[in-house]
Parts: structure tokens; sequence; C-alpha cells
């Protein structure tokens, strides 16, 4: 059986009298030996919509809020049970007891979203062999929590050394965190989200102005004015600078054409957006298949996958060769174009299985092709959390999944005589687990200017 807990890893079968830089020779050997490594190496999460505990509200956490999470609102609404207008109208404790009665006790929670909440659980202390099926008794364990230990119990659990938010200077609360002292905690680093920026001008405008940036008007047209594109970049230059973000990102519906002269999403990249990037050696990200409010009934469990043109990226990287471009789409039929697009030009660098994708068969397929096609030289997964303890599931799943295929590929090497150490694999998952990323920043650096 592939999948297993984190805990069940057994360091005792690995060879503790073999020297790190000595050749594995046994299979069943090495194949614990990955485990292990993937185990418990720490991960950089690069994508999480997670914050610290200075963001208060923002930070969501604790068993009611992961069974309102919006992967598993949607598996609930297809029960049938309640109306869209009687779910919406309870408080998230009404929402959370209906959606743990018909997706985990009335049948069991099989889907990835919902096994998710189980291992979180499980994995957190609170077997459900001693809690058994009471969502009150999980709620009485989480009482006794405090958001600021709890971050500090799910980062040492789920071994994640840092986390990368997602931040939105449009968003008046976040704002206003960012405005009296910012994000303490190192562990959380900052990430600058420009979607409405990119894809909604006219309301981005409105923002903008009382922010005090002095673009001429809420018409794409402005945007062909120097000094509107000035005001633009002054505010990007500001933000990422206030909130030290790593990267400049967005997620975009996969339609988007670039470059389309006259379109402000083309005056902004051109004009804004990569310039900054540039000058203050920062990568772009972008997340590009999404078809957001195919059914607005649903809210945040309302979006869409769709296929994207991929022509986007090719013509970024290849107008753009100094910039780096972090990319992961969401169609499961864009990836394997996705992966030989990487090939092609090495600032392109690929990042996790996003969303739907974000699923025990789809990482397993994933990641085996990436492997084969780019090596090393991409990042096989992101968690995406929305809720702090959903960092345990899903790098679990995640890191097990990612060790069946690397064993996969090591076990290949070793029929061919070609014998790793515990320090080569070492390397590779310490590459994967974050190395990746630092090389993307560092280039990102160098190609200032
Ligand atoms: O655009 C994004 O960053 C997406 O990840 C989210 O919009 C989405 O709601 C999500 O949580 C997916 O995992
Ligand atoms: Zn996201």
């Amino acid at each position: 059986m592939e999948r297993h807990a984190a805990s069940d890893a057994n360091p005792a079968n690995v060879n503790l009298l073999r020297q790190p830089d000595a050749p594995i020779e046994s299979l069943a050997e090495l194949e614990q030996t990955v485990r292990h490594i993937v185990l418990e190496t720490p991960v950089y999460d690069i994508h999480t919509h997670l914050y610290s505990a200075d963001f208060e509200e923002r930070l969501l956490w604790g068993i009611d809020q992961l069974l309102v999470y919006h992967y598993l609102t949607a598996e609930y609404f297809r029960q049938g049970e309640l109306s869209y207008d009687e779910f919406w109208a309870m408080d998230d404790a009404g929402r959370a007891d209906r959606v743990w009665k018909a997706l985990f006790v009335d049948r069991m929670p099989v889907s990835e979203a919902a096994s998710g909440v189980i291992t979180a659980i499980s994995r957190l202390g609170l077997s459900p062999s001693v809690y058994g099926r009471d969502l009150d008794a999980y709620r009485a364990a989480w009482a006794e929590k405090t958001a600021v230990a709890q971050v500090n119990d799910v980062l040492v659990t789920a071994k994640v050394k840092t986390v990368v938010m997602t931040n939105d200077p449009f968003d008046a609360v976040e704002r206003a965190v960012w405005l009296k002292g910012g994000c303490t905690d190192a562990r959380f680093q900052a990430a600058l989200r420009i979607d409405k920026l990119l894809l909604d001008w006219t309301s981005a405008a409105t923002e903008l102005q009382s922010l005090g940036y002095t673009v001429a008007a809420d018409d794409p047209s402005a945007l062909s004015q120097e000094a509107t594109l000035a005001e633009v970049r002054r505010f990007l230059r500001d933000w990422c600078g206030r909130i030290g973000a790593l990267y400049i990102m967005a997620s975009l519906p996969g339609d988007v054409q670039y470059p389309t002269p006259g379109e402000a999403l083309t005056m902004l990249l051109d004009g804004a957006v990569v310039p900054v990037c540039r000058e203050l050696g920062l990568p772009l990200a972008l997340m590009v298949g999404v078809r957001r409010q195919v059914n607005p009934a649903l809210r945040l469990a309302g979006d869409m996958s769709m296929q994207a043109d991929l022509g986007l990226l090719e013509r970024l990287c290849l107008r753009y060769p100094e910039l780096q471009l972090l990319v992961t789409v969401l169609a499961r039929e864009n990836q394997h174009e996705l992966a030989v697009l990487a090939r092609k030009f090495s600032n392109l660098t690929i990042f996790g299985c996003w969303w739907f994708l974000h699923t025990e068969s789809m990482i397993r397929e994933m990641t085996s092709f990436r492997t084969e096609l780019l090596g090393t030289s991409y990042i096989p997964q992101h968690s995406d959390c929305r809720v702090l303890e959903q960092l345990v599931n899903k790098w679990d799943h995640s890191r097990s999944v990612i060790s069946g295929v690397l064993y996969n590929k090591y076990a290949r090497l070793h029929q061919d005589r070609w014998l790793v150490s515990e320090n080569d694999i070492r390397r590779d998952i310490e590459h994967y687990f974050g190395g990746v990323f630092q090389q993307v920043l560092s280039r990102a650096k160098k190609g200032r200017g």
C-alpha cells in the first residue's frame, strides 16, 4: 500500500550503520530511506492562503473551518440535503454540523478533501479511535488551543518550515495589518496578489485612486498614458517593499491572450508588472486555467477549471528571457504541454498540483511525467491551504505519493547499478522542497535591471 501516515515512517528500518554517502545496495532499504527522507525533510510551501497570527480573523484554523472549507461545501451540496439559501443562512458551526453528518457520518469520507480532514485530526493527536464520530468531542479538544500555539504545533507536525501567504493590498482587513506593523512571524512570507489589477482595471483604478495613486481614469485607454502606468508601478513597488513580497502573482482564466494590443492586461504586464519584477528582481507567478463563478450559488466553491492557451506563457518567456516565471495550470489536459514548454524555456519553473489536481492519482501522474521530462528542475507541490491544519494532511498525502514516484526512479537506476546514497536522496529532496524555489528567487535577483 503506497499511502501511509507520516508517523508510520520507521527510521529503525533504515540502516543506521551505513555511511550517508555509501551506496544503498538493497531495494527494500532504498524504499525505506526514500520514504523516510521525504517524510522528514522540512518543506517550503510556496503558495497558500494562510496567514500568520498577526492577521487575526484572516488566519483560519480549527475543526469547524476544516469542515466548511470550500472543497467540502461543494461535496456537501452534492448530497442534495439543504438548499443553498438554507445552508448559507447558518453560521460556520451550523454548516460544519451539516457537513460532518453528511460527509463523515452518513457516508465514509473517502474523497481527497474529506479523508484529508481525518488525516489532519489523527496526525494532530486527536485519533478517531479515541474521539469517535462525535464532532463536539473534537470541538472541545480544539477549544483548549490558542491560535499561536496551534501555528507552532501544525508547522512542526507538518514539517513545514516556511509558508508563503497570498497578500492582497485591496483587502481592507489585510491592508490595515500591513500598515500597522505587518507580519512578525518569519515563518510566514508574503506574495503580492494582483488579480484585480490585471483582470478588472475599472474597479482596480478606483481602488488605486482611493489609496492615493493618481491613475488618470478608470477606462483601460488610461493605460496608454505613461503617467498612469508610472503610478501603477509606484503602487507595485510600494506594496512589494512594504510586505517584503517574494514574488508578484495572479491567477488567470484559461482564455487570456497575450499580447493583445490595447487590452488592459497586456498594457499592465508590459508597462508595469514585468518592469517592476525586473527592477526589484522578483519572479512573476501565474496560475492559469480558472473559470470563476461557474455556479455563483456555491460562493468560493463555485469556480471551475478550464483548458488554457499556453501561448501566453510561451510569449512571455520569449519576450522577457530575464523574467523568472513560476507557473501552475489547472486543467489536467494542459499538464504535459506545460512540462514540454518548461523544457524550452529555462526561465519557466513549474510548481504544484493545483486545486482539483491536488488528489492522490493526479499527483502521482503529474509528478511521474514531470520528473521524466524535467528531472529535479521543478517544484513538485504547494499546498494551497486555506485552513491552517490542512498543512498536515495536504503535505502528508503529497509526500506519500512523491516518495513512491521517486523510489521508482531510483529503483530503475539501481537496476542498472547506478546506486544512490542517502546523501544523494537528501540533496534531491531538499532541492524539491525549497531549493528550486530559492534558485528561482536568486535567478530573478541576478536578472534585475
Ligand atoms: O486562485 C487561487 O489562488 C486558487 O488557489 C483559489 O482561488 C482557490 O479558491 C483555492 O483555494 C484552490 O485551492
Ligand atoms: Zn491559491
